[in-house]
């Protein structure tokens, strides 16, 4: 039998077939019992209906079936649960960041990752950290669920017992685009990972412009691309100095990304939407955004259409 892509896999199956299971017994025991009595007891055969008080050898079976059947749900429950909450002292350490709206992964020294890339057959421990509202993350095929909140040090872990690409969502509503804050798990070899994080550490040791981290740590860049991918709005590559048809008032005209628009656009984000973008889905920054970081980002924005 397919063992699970984790080992948090089995308890929580098997905790979830046996509930799963009772309720089948009762739903189909109940229905047939009730269907039974309405037809042998129905009013019109003439029956009289009896009526009685108190029956302890009821009640004492009402209580101990019940009993019972949740002491078998909760003790499946628990030895599911329970080893999740200990982690192995050698298991690897991984930092989550969630934020509006994405996944971050950090492996210390700076070394940073949108995906959670892990080796195989290795024990990992994920801390979850929030840097604004409530977030959950969510890996369904490794059974593994923890809320991410602000200012508590959650964490969960687990073992990948296959090489592979696995889903990452976020499962506790966060605002408007919750649905799209989702990542990817990439399962490898040891060798291969070994590889992947030097990769990462290269990658770290480049500076990475100011412009550029104020606008992944506001969530600008969960919207907009720095590569020219279409998200939920325009890419940030190709902008400054661009020619944008905008509409404005109802009105349809043509602007000069310049620093004046780019402010507008940070501080009143819908009163010029560019075209083929729908306005009202971006909030105003006047409370998030400072003048001094936003002319920091447009100092980045100007490096990436190389003006600088
Ligand atoms: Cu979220």
């Amino acid at each position: 039998m397919f063992s699970g892509a984790s080992n948090m896999v089995e308890g929580v199956d098997r905790a979830f077939a046996v509930i799963f299971g009772i309720a089948i017994v009762f739903i189909i025991g109940i229905s047939a019992f009730m269907i039974y009595t309405v037809i042998k007891y129905r009013r019109s055969k003439g029956h009289e209906a009896k009526q009685f008080r108190g029956s302890l050898k009821l009640e004492i079976l009402w209580t101990i079936i019940p009993l019972a059947l949740v002491m078998l749900m909760f003790y499946y429950g628990w030895i599911g649960f329970a080893p999740m909450r200990k982690v192995p002292p050698d298991a690897m350490k991984i930092v989550a960041i969630g934020r509006m709206w994405e996944w971050e992964f950090d492996y210390g020294d700076g070394r940073m990752s949108p995906e959670l890339v892990i080796p195989v057959n290795k024990p990992v421990r994920i801390d979850l950290k929030s840097e604004d509202v409530n977030h959950s993350l969510f890996i369904p095929a490794f059974r593994v669920k923890e809320d991410v909140v602000p200012g508590y040090n959650n964490f969960l872990w687990f073992t990948p017992y296959y090489v592979g690409e696995y889903d990452i969502l976020c499962t506790e509503y966060c605002g408007l685009l919750h649905s799209s804050m989702t990542s990817k798990t990439r399962v490898m070899s040891q060798e291969d990972f070994d590889i992947w994080l030097d990769q990462l550490a290269e990658a770290a040791a480049i500076p990475v412009p100011e412009g550029l981290i104020l606008l992944r740590n506001t969530g600008c860049l969960a919207c907009h691309s720095v590569d020219g991918s279409k998200l939920v709005g325009p890419s940030f590559k190709g902008y400054w100095g661009s020619e944008r048809v905008i509409t404005e008032n109802g009105v349809e005209t043509s602007i000069t990304a310049d620093e004046a628009y780019t402010l507008k656009s940070i501080y009143d984000p819908n009163s010029q939407v560019v075209k083929g973008f729908s306005p009202g889905l971006m909030q105003s920054y006047t409370d998030v955004v400072s003048e001094e970081d936003a002319l920091k980002m447009i100092e980045y924005l100007k490096e990436l259409a190389g003006e600088i």
